[in-house]
């Protein structure tokens, strides 16, 4: 098997070659309902399919997307958005899950936002959510051998509180990240609430692991698209989902666009 920090190291020269960079500051990972905010945010630069570079693959799933944009913000970063992932419920390993945040590492990037899409135990549909801590429940780790990596602070209370100076009203919970990608049970749900899970999902986990090792500084903010199972008295219909996402709009576009002035 290639070594994944060596791909992640031709991914970025591939990167800069091809628009004509030395380096990016920060990088993006869009997740579900996350890809309009999005936008028109900064300057564009450049724009190619994830897949163009080394290791990445084709999204999978209908709706997610597969590119890499470089943009270049308000305070003259140069910021790469992707607007998608690879989950772990797609079944190729771990290395691939987190070949983007790798890739952004080995380019230069400092900084890692990472947003997704996902069901809701303590907040509301339509609420985006600064994740203040995890709890990994896929019993897989992006890290192999003696890798002792601090995981103390995987979410920069730097970088919480940048966000908070934007909304103010952001409200803070802790991410579990399931396996996927079936939906968790309602037993699942209480589980994931009696060990202290605000929020459920199927990403951001494990790429946060692999942004601490590479020394990023990372912000996870969340969208709940939906109450987590049995959580809701109603069974979810597809149209709620849709509707919060909608509503939210107006929020995540104006969170990223003052992320953007000040990272
Ligand atoms: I969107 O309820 C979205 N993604 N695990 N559970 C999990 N992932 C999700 C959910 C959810 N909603």
């Amino acid at each position: 098997m290639d070594d994944p920090y060596a791909l992640a190291g031709d991914a970025a020269d591939a990167l800069r070659g091809r628009f004509g960079i030395d380096r990016i500051d920060l990088a993006l990972v869009l997740g579900s309902g996350w890809a309009q905010a999005s936008q028109g945010l900064g300057e564009p630069i450049g724009e190619c399919p994830l897949a163009d570079l080394p290791g990445f693959s084709a999204p999978v799933v209908a709706g997610h997307g597969g590119a890499l944009r470089l943009v270049l913000t308000a305070s003259g970063s140069v910021a790469a958005i992707l607007t998608g992932r690879t989950h772990l419920y797609e079944g190729r390993g771990v290395a691939p899950v987190v070949h983007g945040v790798r890739t952004a590492a080995a380019a230069g990037a400092s900084t890692l936002v990472l947003t997704n899409g996902c069901g809701g135990i303590a907040h509301a549909p339509g609420a985006p959510v600064l994740i203040a801590d995890q709890i990994n429940l896929t019993g897989a780790t992006p890290l192999v051998g003696p890798r002792f990596i601090d995981l103390t602070e995987v979410y920069s209370s730097r970088l919480r509180a940048l966000a908070k100076d934007v909304d103010p009203s952001l409200e803070e919970g802790i991410y579990c990240q399931f396996h996927g990608p079936a939906y968790e049970t309602p037993a699942e749900v209480q589980m994931a609430k009696v060990i202290g899970g605000t929020l459920v999902g199927m990403s951001t986990a494990l790429e946060a692991i692999a942004a601490r090792e590479a020394g990023l500084e990372v912000l996870g903010i969340s969208l709940v698209t939906n109450a987590a199972a049995g959580i809701a008295s109603e069974p979810l219909s597809h149209a709620e989902v849709v509707e919060a996402g909608l509503v939210a709009q107006p929020r995540l576009r104006g969170l990223l666009a003052g992320l953007w002035e000040r990272l």
